[in-house]
C-alpha cells in the first residue's frame, strides 16, 4: 500500500502492529487532509485550557495561510523557568463527517511540556493548529523552535506577558502531496561562531541550511523527487575540525515491503557541499542515525540503524542491525554493534548512563524494549533495560534535569502511556514515570529545554 496520509510514515507503519479493525477504520481517516476541525475536543489534562492566542505578526507574513484552522490549546507556564521535558506529537480527534460517521482525524501539532518545578513534575500543553504534527522541538533562545508538517512550519516560541508569542522562520510548499519538517539538528557548519540549522523533509527530498543569523535565510541542499528524508545527524567524522552532516533519505513507506534507503554525508567542499553514500544495503533502510565519540578518542563515529523485515504474517525475518562506521583516509569501515530481535529501532542516544566513564549507547525498539549497547575492549555487550516500554517512535533523551551530573534516560513508552525515567543505582536502572502520555497520541521526540 502506497501511502498518501498526511500522516502516512506513522498510519502506514503503525499499521503493521495494529489490528485489523483499527487500520480500516484510520486507512479512510487519512485518506484526505484533516478538514477544519471546529469542533475538535481537547484531551483531558489538569491544567485548565487557555483561548488560544492570535499568531503573532511574523516575517513570513506574505506566505499562503494554513488550509485548515485547528483548535489549538496553548496553556500558560506558571513559575520557572524551570528544567523541562518537551515531548513533540500528533494527535487524533474525532471528527464527524457528512454521513454522520465519527472518524479520527488529525488534530493540531502537539507539544506535551513537563517541567520540573518545586520538585514535582507538572504538565502544559502547547498545540499549533498551523500544522497537524510537531516531529521536533528543542530549546532555543530561551524558548522552544519546532519544526512541523503539513503544513511544514519552522517556528520559535516564548512565553512572555502571560502568552505564547510565535515566529513563523519557513513555511515551505515542496510542490508534492507532503509538507512536512521532519527532523532538525543545530551545528555551526560555516565556522563562524553561530549555529546553523540542518531540516530534513518529506516528500521532494529537500534538505536544507537554515541560517537564523542571516534572518533565516534557507540554503536548498538537495532535493529528490518522491523521497522521504527522515533524520539528519551532524558531526566531524574525518577529524578535520570541519562538520559533515548525514541524512537518510529513502522511498516512501509501504506496508507489504521494507523499502530501499540510503544514508548520505554532505561534507564542505570549496564548490559547496559535497554529497556521498555511506552505505546503502538494497533491502532495507535507516531512520535512524547517529553521530557520537563512543570510544573518545576525539572523532566522531557514525551509528545506522538498520530497519529489520518482517514475513508475512508477522514473523520476524530479518533484526534490527546496529552499525558503527568509521572514516579512516577517506574510507568507510563498519563493524556491527547489535541485532536487535525487532523490526524497527527510531531512537538511539549517546552518552555515559552507568557511571562507569565510558560512552554508552541507548536505543529504543518498536516492541523489544529498551537497550544499552556497551563498547567494551573485545566487542560491545547488549543490556535489556527494560523489556516493557514500546512504541511506534519511542524516543529517548540522555539529559541530567535533577543536576547530579549524572545522566537520566527519559523514554517515551507510548504504548504504556507513560513518559518515563530509568535512573542508574546500584547496579540497575530503576524506572519511575514523570507523566502520563495520551494513548493514541504519537510521540515523535522528547528534548530537554528551561521553560
Ligand atoms: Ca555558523
Ligand atoms: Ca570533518
Ligand atoms: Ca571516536
Ligand atoms: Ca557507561
Amino acid at each position: 500500500m502506497e501511502n498518501r496520509s498526511p500522516q502516512a510514515t506513522t498510519l502506514v507503519d503503525t499499521f503493521a502492529v495494529l489490528a485489523v479493525a483499527a487500520l480500516g477504520l484510520f486507512a479512510t481517516a487519512c485518506q484526505s487532509d484533516p478538514a477544519p476541525s471546529g469542533g475538535a475536543k481537547p484531551a483531558a489534562s489538569a491544567a485548565a485550557a487557555a483561548p488560544a492566542a492570535p499568531a503573532a505578526p511574523t516575517a513570513a507574513a506574505a506566505a499562503p495561510a494554513p488550509t485548515a484552522a485547528r483548535s489549538a490549546r496553548q496553556e500558560p507556564l506558571e513559575g520557572g523557568p524551570a528544567p523541562a521535558l518537551v515531548v513533540s506529537q500528533a494527535q487524533f480527534v474525532d471528527q464527524t463527517g457528512p454521513d454522520g460517521r465519527t472518524m479520527p482525524v488529525p488534530g493540531a501539532a502537539k507539544l506535551t511540556i513537563v517541567r520540573l518545578i518545586d520538585g514535582a513534575w507538572k504538565v502544559t500543553v502547547l498545540e499549533d493548529g498551523d500544522s497537524n504534527v510537531f516531529h521536533k522541538a528543542m530549546a532555543y533562545d530561551g524558548g522552544l523552535l519546532t519544526i512541523g508538517g503539513n503544513e511544514a512550519m519552522l517556528k520559535t516560541w516564548k512565553f512572555s506577558g502571560g502568552k505564547w508569542i510565535q515566529e513563523k522562520h519557513w513555511n515551505p510548499r515542496f510542490g508534492g502531496k507532503h509538507n512536512r519538517l521532519r527532523d532538525v539538528e543545530r551545528g555551526d557548519l560555516d565556522h563562524d561562531g553561530t549555529d546553523e540549522l540542518v531540516i530534513a523533509t518529506h516528500d521532494q527530498g529537500v534538505v536544507a541550511i537554515v541560517h537564523p543569523d542571516e534572518t533565516w535565510r534557507v540554503e536548498e541542499i538537495d532535493r529528490q523527487a518522491n523521497m522521504f528524508v527522515h533524520e539528519i545527524e551532524i558531526g566531524d567524522v574525518d577529524g578535520d575540525g570541519k562538520m559533515e552532516f548525514f541524512a537518510t533519505p529513502s522511498t516512501p513507506n509501504k506496508l507489504d515491503q521494507e523499502q530501499a534507503g540510503e544514508v548520505t554525508m554532505y561534507k564542505s567542499a570549496p564548490g559547496g557541499w559535497q554529497k556521498s553514500i555511506v552505505d546503502a544495503p538494497g533491502d532495507t533502510h535507516a531512520k535512524e542515525i547517529l553521530t557520537a565519540d563512543v570510544d573518545q578518542d576525539g572523532v566522531s563515529e557514525l551509528y545506522i540503524v538498520w530497519e529489520g523485515a518482517l514475513a508475512q504474517g508477522g514473523a520476524l525475518v530479518r533484526p534490527v542491525v546496529v552499525k558503527q562506521y568509521r572514516m579512516k583516509d577517506g574510507a568507510w569501515t563498519s563493524t556491527e554493534v547489535a541485532e536487535v530481535p525487532d523490526r524497527q529501532m527510531r531512537a538511539i542516544a549517546a552518552g555515559d548512563v552507568n557511571g562507569d566513564g565510558k560512552i554508552d549507547l541507548v536505543a529504543a525498539g518498536l516492541s523489544s524494549g529498551l537497550w544499552v549497547f556497551e563498547q567494551g575492549d573485545d566487542g560491545w555487550k547488549k543490556t535489556q533495560i527494560d523489556g516493557q516500554s514500546s512504541g511506534f517512535e519511542h524516543p529517548v533523551l540522555l539529559a541530567d534535569l535533577d543536576g547530579d551530573d549524572e545522566l537520566e534516560i527519559y523514554v517515551g513508552s507510548e504504548d504504556q502511556g507513560e513518559l518515563r525515567r530509568y535512573r542508574f543505582a546500584n547496579g540497575s536502572f530503576e524506572k519511575t514515570v514523570v507523566a502520563p502520555l495520551h494513548k493514541g497520541d504519537i510521540s515523535w521526540n522528547v528534548n530537554d529545554a528551561k521553560l
